[in-house]
């Protein structure tokens, strides 16, 4: 009732939609006008009165009367003022507040425009209008932005509430740094952005500007830097709003059927939501996984905690292990139809080409990104990103194209997925004569291809799954120690050479939606293979100089070894610093995510713990006698052992495993490796190994098959874990024979 009543004590000016009788319009120095009168302008289309419709304008939002006493006039000084009638005499709530030298003649008056203005009888000047003081509408007369001869930044200030028109904590901005863009700020923090103006629209409302109604006039001028919604259609009444929900609307008078439309708002989906995605992030509200961020090309997130937690604000950083970015064969990656970062920090030079910016980014190591200014013309003018590339939203048409700074190792990765990860004027006819090699290139090849696969047939070998080493091996690898060392071995083991593109493609560039997990030195994702097959690969960080070793390692031991129990390693990739292994996938992961699964542990009966124990133990035993040499795996673990389709256990993970001669009993270490709680105890305590290891590592995985509980290693209490606790029961049970 209170705030009914206080905007009813508020100079409002309205747009009105009935007609009224009256025909006053001005108000002259000896003519005040008080409460209950108003004021409409000629064509009867704005009211200015104490009184409450759609109101457009609200003189004393923050200074309300107190009962029926405003008073509305001319002062001495030439100023429109509005005072309350108090007992004490008139107190002065508002006024327009400027200097005005000579105070004679003056009135205001509303125009059909919807502005309230004062001005001089005789004279063409304006001391003062409404529209240069909008509060949370914007009138197709009104603009928002900098008048630079005025100095007046003009903005939209949402109210309080709906019957509250004090200033409210929403208001929508025209950042004039950088490329210009409108802000929607809620709470002073950004909240949505219109995307910068790219010389034909709003970069971020590519979808809310195709429109017969209104349009869009952007000026950027020595005079002003404005915007301006106009009507094409003067009898139509478009307005835009904005409300304390941080809801920018913009609305047409539907005359006929007396309501008002939305034309279109803003923010409309998820993405539009700012920093969604954090620094580095895309957002894309067309995902069909639910989740709407990935990151730019050579960034991966923050906290995978956070992603998979469905939390993208945290937004992405560089790849781990990756490469400098300055003066080291770097390029860019495009992004095809986004709405650029926030260019609230950029730099902007509209004299440059796109080419010329391309040159210029590359130049200067701290820039990350570039986009033209002005998409008309096939892109002219330059935005340069040194910091804060936020909030970027992915459109399937529309947007613009968006140049990444990545360094030789993804540049590689999206020249092979996309053929063109380049755009500079100066490489095209090399990418077009690379590209007429590479296509004659592929040709020679796939006949070979055919050849090899019909002589392959005939001999009944394997399927031909892998690209020939020697074509492509040779072509993409660098000439690296560890792939001589590869190579030899391979020699004898036949494992082939998996090419860097073939692995990309069948990960979908390791998205996010692929990954499987996180191994200990690298993650592992699934991949479809061009002919249908399912791979899981595991993927070294980069790097990271201990993953080098175990790569080799795996490479060396696994690949001479075929057991049923034993995952099958299908191949490496080594391109520059990438190393890859790849497996056949198992549909049924691991085996902890079954045994310690509330859920799925009672998918497991007793049968089939059986044949998974058994299962183990024949792959255990293989790789400690059967096999052609003697393997000590050091890493037995539930999640080492992956499950078939029909929950065939098989032992993965060779990176830690060691080869011992023939006569060989155990070996010594100062490097101790393994998890806690599958270690043996003179492994743990001395550094001491041998096919006895892997055996206490079977009993305790035995024991958490058996029991489904875990072998929580705890050094303070050894009663807490399972092995403590199968050794007490052993002991109890020694004692009670012992004494009956
Ligand atoms: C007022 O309305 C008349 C007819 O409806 C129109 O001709 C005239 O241009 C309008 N004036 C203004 C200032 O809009
Ligand atoms: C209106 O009344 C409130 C309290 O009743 C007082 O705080 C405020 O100063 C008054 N405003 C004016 C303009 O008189
Ligand atoms: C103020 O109110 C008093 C008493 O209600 C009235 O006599 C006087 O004319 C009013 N002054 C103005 C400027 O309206
Ligand atoms: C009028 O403007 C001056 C400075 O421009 C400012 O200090 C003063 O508070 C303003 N008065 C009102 C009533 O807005
Ligand atoms: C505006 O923001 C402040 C500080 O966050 C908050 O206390 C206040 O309630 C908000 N007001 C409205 C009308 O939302
Ligand atoms: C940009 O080009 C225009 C016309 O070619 C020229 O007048 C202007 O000085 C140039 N601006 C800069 C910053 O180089
Ligand atoms: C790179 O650009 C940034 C931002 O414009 C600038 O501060 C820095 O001096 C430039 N560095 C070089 C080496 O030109
Ligand atoms: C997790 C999340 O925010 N998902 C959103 C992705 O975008 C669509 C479309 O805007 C939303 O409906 C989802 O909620």
């Amino acid at each position: 009732m209170q705030l009914v009543k206080r905007l009813l004590n508020v100079l409002v000016l309205h747009l009105l939609l009935v007609r009224l009788c009256s025909s006053l319009d001005t108000i002259k120095f000896d003519q005040p006008v008080g409460d209950g009168d108003f004021l409409v302008s000629k064509n009867e289309t704005f009211v200015l009165g104490f009184f409450k419709d759609r109101v457009v304008w609200v003189a004393n939002r923050d200074n309300p009367i107190n009962g029926s006493s405003g008073v509305l006039s001319i002062g001495s000084d030439g100023n429109l003022g509005l005072q309350a009638n108090t007992s004490q005499g008139l107190v002065r709530l508002w006024s327009t507040n400027v200097s005005i030298s000579s105070a004679s003649n003056i009135f205001a008056q509303i125009l059909d425009s919807g502005s309230l203005v004062l001005a001089q009888q005789g004279s063409q000047d304006v001391f003062w209008q409404s529209t240069d003081h909008p509060t949370h509408i914007l009138l197709s007369s009104m603009k928002i932005g900098l008048d630079r001869r005025s100095g007046i930044n003009r903005f939209l200030m949402c109210w309080k509430s709906d019957n509250d028109p004090g200033t409210g904590n929403v208001s929508l901005r025209m950042d004039l740094n950088g490329s210009p863009q409108l802000i929607l700020y809620k709470n002073e923090a950004k909240w949505w952005r219109s995307g910068h103006w790219n010389g034909i629209q709003w970069g971020g409302i590519p979808a809310g500007q195709r429109n017969v109604v209104f349009k869009i006039n952007f000026v950027n001028n020595k005079d002003e830097i404005a915007v301006q919604w106009t009507v094409l259609d003067p009898s139509i009444y478009s307005v835009i709003t904005i409300d304390g929900m941080g809801t920018l609307n913009q609305l047409a008078w539907q005359g006929q059927q007396h309501q008002w439309v939305s034309l279109w708002s803003a923010p409309l989906d998820a993405c539009d939501s700012y920093g969604k995605c954090g620094q580095f992030g895309n957002c894309n509200p067309y995902t069909n996984s639910g989740f709407n961020c990935t990151c730019y090309p050579g960034y991966e997130p923050t906290s995978l905690q956070d992603w998979d937690l469905r939390d993208g604000t945290g937004g992405c950083k560089r790849q781990q292990g990756s490469r400098s970015m300055c003066r080291n064969g770097e390029g860019f990656v495009k992004m095809k139809n986004v709405k650029v970062p926030d260019t609230s920090s950029i730099k902007l030079e509209m004299n440059l080409s796109l080419e010329a910016c391309e040159e210029e980014c590359l130049r200067n190591c701290s820039c990350l990104a570039y986009a033209s200014a002005d998409v008309r013309n096939g892109g002219t003018g330059c935005m340069t990103w040194y910091k804060d590339l936020m909030d970027t939203k992915q459109f399937t048409e529309g947007g613009q194209d968006l140049y990444i700074r990545a360094d030789a190792v993804v540049l590689a990765q999206y020249k092979k997925k996309s053929g063109a990860g380049f755009s500079s004027g100066k490489r095209r006819l090399a990418i077009i004569l690379g590209a007429s090699i590479s296509v004659a290139s592929l040709l020679i090849l796939a006949v070979l291809c055919w050849f090899r696969k019909i002589s392959r047939k005939e001999r009944g070998g394997q399927p031909e799954l892998l690209n020939d080493p020697a074509a492509f091996g040779s072509r993409s690898c660098e000439d690296l120690p560890i792939r001589k060392e590869v190579d030899e071995h391979r020699g004898k083991t036949d494992l082939p050479f998996f090419d860097l593109t073939t692995v990309v493609a069948a990960t979908e560039n390791f998205s996010f939606a692929n990954m499987l997990g996180h191994g200990g030195f690298g993650m592992v994702y699934k991949g479809n293979l061009a002919d249908g097959q399912e791979i899981a690969v595991k993927r070294l960080s980069r790097n990271s100089g201990q993953g080098v070793d175990e790569f080799k390692n795996e490479v060396m031991l696994i690949a001479k070894l075929q057991h049923r129990n034993l995952v099958r390693l299908l191949g490496c990739c080594i391109d520059k610093e990438e190393r890859m292994l790849i497996y056949e996938y198992m549909p049924n992961r691991s085996l902890d995510l079954f045994i310690f699964d509330k859920n799925r542990k009672s998918s497991l009966d007793w049968r089939k713990r059986f044949q998974i124990i058994i299962g183990i133990a024949r792959g255990v035993l293989y790789l400690h006698q059967d096999s052609r040499l003697k393997i000590i795996h050091r890493d037995l673990k539930a999640s080492n052992v992956l499950l078939d389709g029909s929950m065939n256990p098989k032992i993965s993970d060779f990176g830690m495993a060691r080869m011992f001669g023939d006569d060989q009993i155990e070996a010594s270490t100062n490097r101790v490796v393994g998890t806690y709680g599958y270690m043996s105890p003179e492994y743990a305590m001395n550094g001491l190994y041998s096919t006895k290891s892997d055996v206490f590592s079977f009993g305790v995985l035995a024991l958490e098959i058996i029991s489904g509980r875990k072998n929580n290693f705890q050094f303070e209490n050894p009663s807490l874990n399972l092995v403590g606790l199968v050794n007490m029961g052993l002991v109890d049970r020694r004692k009670s024979l012992g004494h009956s």
